[in-house]
């Protein structure tokens, strides 16, 4: 990240999770319902497990916002671990509160378990999987709530929506769903109101059969979700240097999400089989009255427009004005009912890995995290192109950026 910083700290029944935010100018209106309206939003779906049950989610703003908008100041917040209250002695910091607790062992095939064992000396899984849990993420959405009511202000709007689960998908032609605004609007609706966040009725409904059965053979499932973003001018992200290009930034942040195994955008892997002529957007141009130009939006604001949307709205590393479409895999839970094989990290005999409570499938919550992170990354290209301390100067700068695109 260029312009804006951000962590998260917090164990999964540790006392709670924190984020904190750096680099959102002042004068940003920022409510806790803001927050809250997506920690729900990745709490529901289909496939959670038990602990759900347990937390509802509410984030407490301890800095950065004083009367009800941001002050420049880093934005600091909580979310409490409900949960915390059964682990008290077992998740203490207190050295007197040592084994109160049985240490985990049996590493799970899949998860971060052994290989952070190794590599961070432990000898009880727990303090690897403590923090390598999908928990944290909670944080990471309360972030990128604020990174979405920032970029609101300029007319730029991110959803998601599932298209697979295990081997169920949608049918829908990835060329109707990448060229318009208004068809990807109309999804994220049809998927808000989905008990898998899937944007088609018949197949969310298979979904969740297919979700049911899974459950009952003890096994996990894995999916795939869309973000977009749409109202994003051309011109974020920069194509003079490998790190400032926005694909690869896009990439990084969505891959950073527990359990994401590749992120396609546009077109994707599915361009490599096709000849050039087939893929590229063409380029059209229609001459616009400053009447139309006043009412277009961020990304269609010059004359320049495409017939499809191949790229995914990026080209050279940069927006072209065109909605961000990506393409997100995410595997199977790793931590499952029915036993898999592996072994004990101190006696060294093969065992049955440890169960540990968890989701059968969270890819409908994956879609939401996902939504957070493709905020912040897409809110901090746009304070590199636009900077500003205040919402005033940003806005300003946008401003003046806007009518130079309109002359285009
Ligand atoms: C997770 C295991 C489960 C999930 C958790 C991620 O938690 P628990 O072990 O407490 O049942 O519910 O996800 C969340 C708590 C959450 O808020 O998303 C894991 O092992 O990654």
């Amino acid at each position: 990240m260029s312009h804006l910083r951000f962590f998260t700290a917090g164990e999964s029944h540790g006392k709670a999770l924190i984020g904190i935010l750096e680099g959102i100018p002042s004068g940003l209106s920022v409510s806790t319902e803001d927050i809250d309206r997506d920690l729900k939003r990745r709490q529901v779906g289909y496939g959670r497990g038990a602990r759900m049950k347990i937390e509802s989610d509410h984030a407490v703003i301890l800095a950065g916002v004083r009367w009800g908008r941001t002050i420049g100041s880093p934005v600091a917040l909580y979310i409490e671990n409900k949960d915390w209250k059964n682990w008290i002695e077992g998740m203490s910091p207190d050295l007197a509160d040592e084994g109160s607790i049985p240490a985990v062992t049996k590493p799970r095939p899949g998860h971060a378990d052994l290989a952070g064992a190794i590599k961070y000396g432990q000898h009880d899984l727990r303090n690897i999987l403590e923090r390598s849990s999908a928990r944290e993420t909670a944080a990471r959405v309360a972030l990128g709530a604020i990174a979405k009511k920032f970029l609101t202000e300029f007319g730029i709007s991110i959803g998601s929506y599932v298209i697979q689960i295990g081997n169920i998908k949608v049918k829908q032609s990835r060329k109707k769903l990448q060229s318009s605004e208004k068809v990807l609007l109309s999804c994220f609706e049809k998927a808000e109101k989905s008990p898998v966040r899937c944007l088609d009725e018949e197949v969310s409904r298979k979904m969740v059969e297919l979700i049911d059965k899974v459950t009952q053979g003890r096994n996990s499932l894995g999916g795939i979700f869309e973000v977009f973003v749409i109202g994003v001018p051309a011109g974020l992200g920069s194509h003079i240097q490998w790190d400032k290009k926005l694909d690869g930034r896009v990439a990084k942040a969505l891959m950073g999400i527990q359990a994401i195994k590749g992120v396609e955008i546009g077109l994707g892997f599915d361009m490599a089989k096709h000849l050039g002529s087939e893929v590229m957007d063409e380029i059209f141009y229609r001459a616009k009255s400053s009447e139309q130009r006043a009412q277009s939006n961020g990304s269609q604001v010059s004359g320049f427009y495409r017939k499809t949307n191949n790229a995914g709205g990026i080209e050279g590393g940069m927006t072209n004005g065109m909605p961000i479409i990506i393409r997100i895999a995410m595997k199977p839970i790793p931590t499952l009912k029915k036993p898999l094989r592996s072994v004990d990290i101190i006696t060294k005999k093969p065992v049955e890995a440890t169960y540990e409570r968890s989701d059968i499938c969270a890819v409908p919550a994956a879609g939401v995290i996902g939504e957070a992170m493709v905020a912040l990354t897409i809110a901090d290209v746009f304070l590199e192109k636009f900077g500003g301390d205040s919402m005033i100067e940003t806005k300003r700068n946008y401003e003046s950026y806007f009518e130079y695109i309109r002359k285009w």
